[in-house]
């Protein structure tokens, strides 16, 4: 049984519309749970998160942080210790598809921090397609539709890399090379880069992070275990190739040793092996002079 679709936007606390860097609407918006019996449970506030500058920030493409605040809805108590997941999927005419989430974090006051790494801006006209944010609670939906625009500034927010031949997913017109996925998770040091790493799931549905232990399906849903992950990161693509950490064991990586150049724009090259298989800008094998086997990062060290 479908309830009647029950959306509220409340104007919260003052400056509900920012306008944030990009001159864009930011808004806090409250969507309630969507359930099917008897009546939802829950009320679910999207709060963006700021910029450094304490702005609050759009959702853009690349690491795109905000809370949840989820309250009791017959009550207005808040409602910490749930189990609660998100999952974008943009809805495209060729394509649909979801993008990569890191793990929630339950604040234990009614409040939750959310990090979605989104693959594509929303589009605008007939091109381009938009998102749609999921919040389940339990047998519970929330839904957001939050717009995102394109990563600002010179830094490089997401670049990719493909599996070869033997590195396969599914997709409703047959199969394609697995694509991965290296976000920036983090302004970068004057010696240090951060990055989130994720790949394509079949039909693009789920983007697992990418570590040792991980587990990816084949293109015939076959589930395997990523026995071995190396990112390493370089300044100088025909040398000094630094080896990356995993310091917890998931998705978030960092490489250190770096020397690079804070307040300016400094150029980093990432390499990475899944399996002992390199991955390639183009999906070929990684070719003799070596320039399909690394993504090419833009920095800025802050001063
Ligand atoms: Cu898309």
């Amino acid at each position: 049984m479908v309830l009647q679709k029950i959306k509220t936007y409340l104007m919260l606390s003052a400056g509900i519309v920012l306008l944030a860097g990009c001159g864009t609407e930011t808004k806090t918006e409250t969507v309630y749970v969507q359930a099917s019996s008897p009546a939802s449970t829950y009320l679910v506030e999207y709060i963006p998160g700021t910029t450094m500058g304490g702005m609050m920030a759009d959702a853009t493409t690349g690491k795109t942080t905000f809370k949840l605040r989820v309250r009791n809805r017959s009550t207005f108590a808040a409602a910490p210790g749930l189990s609660l997941s998100v999952y974008p999927f943009m809805h495209m005419s060729s394509k649909s598809h979801s993008s990569p989430v890191d793990a929630v974090t339950d604040n234990a006051d009614g409040t939750y921090d959310c990090t979605v790494y989104y693959l594509m801006a929303s589009g605008t006209g007939t091109m381009g397609g938009y998102w749609e944010l999921q919040v389940n609670i339990g047998s519970e939906t929330a839904t957001f539709y939050p717009s995102v625009g394109m990563g600002m500034g010179t830094d490089t927010v997401r670049a990719a890399l493909k599996g070869q031949n033997d590195d396969l997913i599914s997709l409703t017109t047959g199969t394609a090379m697995r694509s991965y996925y290296l976000f920036s998770d983090g302004a970068a040091s004057a010696t240090q880069i951060n990055l989130f790493l994720a790949a394509q799931g079949n039909m693009m549905t789920s983007y697992p992070a990418i570590f040792t232990g991980a587990t990816l399906t084949n293109e015939q849903n076959t589930p395997f275990t990523v026995s071995s992950a190396l990112v390493e990161a370089t300044t100088n693509p025909l040398s000094s190739w630094l080896t990356g950490t995993n310091p917890a064991g998931d998705g978030h990586w960092i490489v250190s040793g770096l020397t690079l150049t804070s307040a300016v724009t400094n150029t980093v090259y990432v390499r990475m092996t899944v399996n002992s298989k390199v991955k390639t800008t183009d999906g070929l094998v990684s070719n003799a002079s070596l320039t399909n086997t690394y993504a090419t990062f833009i920095v800025t060290p802050a001063p």
